[in-house]
Parts: C-alpha cells; structure tokens; sequence
C-alpha cells in the first residue's frame, strides 16, 4: 500500500513535556516518524508519497473556528507576550469556571483549548499538524479512488484532539478529519477503528452524536490511564448517535489474549455497521516495551492485527496515532501494514 508523508511534519520538534511531576524530555519527537519511513523503505512496503494541500476547509468541517484561529495565532501572541521556546497551559475552565467569553490572554486562550498540560505547542506546531492533517486527507482521497488501503504516516497525532481542545500530543484530529471529508465525498457511514492504547477521547466527542461515523476504541481503563476522563465502556452515544460509540477499557496488563478478543468484538460491530470506509487509528503504544503504556503486545501480535484488520474486507485507511518505543515503532508498524496486506 502506498505511504503518505510530508518532511513538514517533522518541524513540529518539542524538547520537553510535563511528566511524571518534572520537566521530561518530549516522547512525540521527529525522530518517530523518521523511524517509521525507514522501515518502510528497508521492507519495500510501497510507495511514500508527499501529501496533497487541502486548505482549511475541510478541518473546520471538524474543529471550531475560534480553536483554529488560536492555534493559527498561537505563535504571534506567545511572543508578543514576550514568550519563547515551548508554551504549556497551567489553568483550565473546569466546573462552575466560563469556557465563554474566551479569553484575550494567551494564557487564558491556552487553558480555553486545551485539556492538558503535557502537550507542547512551539513555533512550527500549527504547520506541522496541518502538514499530518493532510497526509491523512491525502490518504483518504487514495482509498475513495479505489486503493484497497492507504496509510497516513501522521505525526503529530491526533485522536486526543476534539473540536475544540488539544492534548495528548494531538491538535487536529487527523482521523475524524479524513473521516468527515470521506463523507462529504460520499460515503455514506465511515467505521473508526481506535487501537491505540490510549482512549481516543477527541475522535469520540467528535462523533458521539452521530449515526454515520462508528467510533470503537479499545483502551487502557480510563480508571488507571490517561486520558481518565473518557473512555468508559458505557459511553454508547447520545441522541441520533446512540448505539454508535463502542469502548472496550481494559486493564493495564493485557496481553494479546485479553486485547484480541475486544479486537475481535470490535470487528463484529463494524460488520453489522457495514461501512463504506474503515479508518484505523493505528496507535502502537499497546508494545509491551512501549515506556509509558502497559498492555503487552509483541511485534509478532502486530502482524496478527494487521491480518485480523483485513478480514473485514473494506477499504481501509491506516492513520498513525502514539507508539513511543522509538526503535521498535518501525517495525510494528511496519508488521501491522504487511500483516494487513499478506
Ligand atoms: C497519541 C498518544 O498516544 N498520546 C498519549 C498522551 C499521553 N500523555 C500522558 C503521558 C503520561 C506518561 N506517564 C508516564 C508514566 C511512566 N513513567
Ligand atoms: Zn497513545
């Protein structure tokens, strides 16, 4: 299958984020996206193609006006604020606090559209994140044509990432936007597939009230793993979308037993769904070395999900998301695309 990636991305290049109480180095660096390009290149997995450039527009179909101009200006009030480096939000509109009227500060506009402070934003992380948006737009574009599969190599990521929030390293929702343009394009329902080991909290409350966009994750149990505040399995979908948002928490520890079962579930409901279009966002922090994820996959169990993936029979968009064992995220990634294809 063909890969798309642009060298833009890379220029997105955090040094550190908010860990574990101190300043750490950054975990969503270049390097990730480098790795994964060069092993596809060393197994001939495919053609890499540079992304095509869509503009705006089809990530406001997404994400809130307000939220993209402030990560289009981020950069010009952090400075004008006399700021440099890397920026982090320290204050947030919780309970009984006013999301509305945003704020004029950039300190206030940081905690507005944004849910943690583990994420850091810098000069070239809007183009960046455009950049990754249109590799996954590009790749959907590939699979409308009629490519059994494509995958987006995007980074930054971008399932944390709702209408109008950034976290978790993501700050446009790559696969909610490919999924959105493949309906405006004329598919009629659109499964996403989340198997990072993270819940995608974004990509749900993006779709969680709609019938034609299937959300599944399966997850490490928000109860004892970030993101913590979504992710339960009774999350179903409000309104129209009721019945359409399906998460399998599992506990840290499970191994590919335990995680191929709600893999398996999984798969079951996006038959009876019958999508047009199945987007996987493929995280590969379930690695049993990954260093800040617990459940215990083998590279070999890549391979498997790629195989299990293409028992679905539908087109299907690969949208990279986490995986931060930096020197086996190549392969895994590599073992799931070739799992797939074999
Ligand atoms: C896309 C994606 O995978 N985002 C994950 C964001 C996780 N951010 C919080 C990381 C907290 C790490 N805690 C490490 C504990 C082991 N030292
Ligand atoms: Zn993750």
């Amino acid at each position: 299958m063909k890969t798309v990636f642009s060298p833009g991305q890379l220029a997105h290049d955090p040094r550190h984020e908010i860990s574990d109480g101190e300043l750490k180095p950054a975990v969503e660096i270049p390097a990730r996206a480098e790795i994964v390009r060069a092993r596809i290149l060393e197994a001939g997995m495919g053609e890499i193609l540079a992304p095509e450039e869509f503009g705006m527009a089809p990530l406001a179909r997404v994400h809130d006006a307000g939220y993209l101009d402030f990560l289009d200006s981020f950069w010009s009030r952090w400075t004008e604020a006399g700021r440099g480096g890397e920026a982090f939000p320290f204050v947030w509109p919780v309970r009984g606090l006013r999301a509305d009227p945003v704020p004029d500060h950039i300190d206030g506009l940081l905690g507005r559209y944004s849910f943690d402070a583990g994420t850091p934003m810098g000069e070239e992380t809007f183009a960046a994140a455009r950049a990754s948006a249109n590799s996954a737009l590009t790749g959907a574009r590939l699979v409308a044509g009629g490519d059994r599969a494509a995958f987006a190599l995007c980074r930054p990521p971008g399932h944390h990432a709702a209408a109008d929030y950034y976290g978790g390293y993501c700050f446009l929702n790559n696969a909610g936007i490919a999924a959105q343009w493949l309906r405006d394009a004329g598919a009629a329902r659109v499964a996403i597939f989340d198997v990072d080991y993270h819940h995608g909290n974004g990509t749900q409350a993006i779709f969680y009230d709609r019938s034609d966009v299937l959300f599944l994750s399966v997850h490490a149990d928000p109860r004892e793993e970030y993101p913590y505040f979504l992710g339960h399995a009774e999350e179903t979908g409000i309104g129209a979308g009721e019945g359409f948002n399906v998460n399998y928490p599992l506990a840290p520890g499970a191994d590919w037993a335990i995680w191929s079962a709600a893999l398996d579930a999984g798969l079951e409901r996006i038959a009876r769904f019958a999508p047009d279009v199945l987007i996987v966002s493929l995280g590969l922090d379930p690695y049993e070395k990954d260093p800040i994820s617990r459940f215990r996959l083998t590279q070999d169990d890549f391979t498997r999900l790629g195989a299990r993936l293409a028992r679905a029979g539908l087109p299907t968009l690969f949208v990279l998301e986490g995986g931060y064992a930096v020197d086996a995220l190549g392969v895994n990634c590599v073992n799931t695309l070739t799992g797939f294809e074999a």
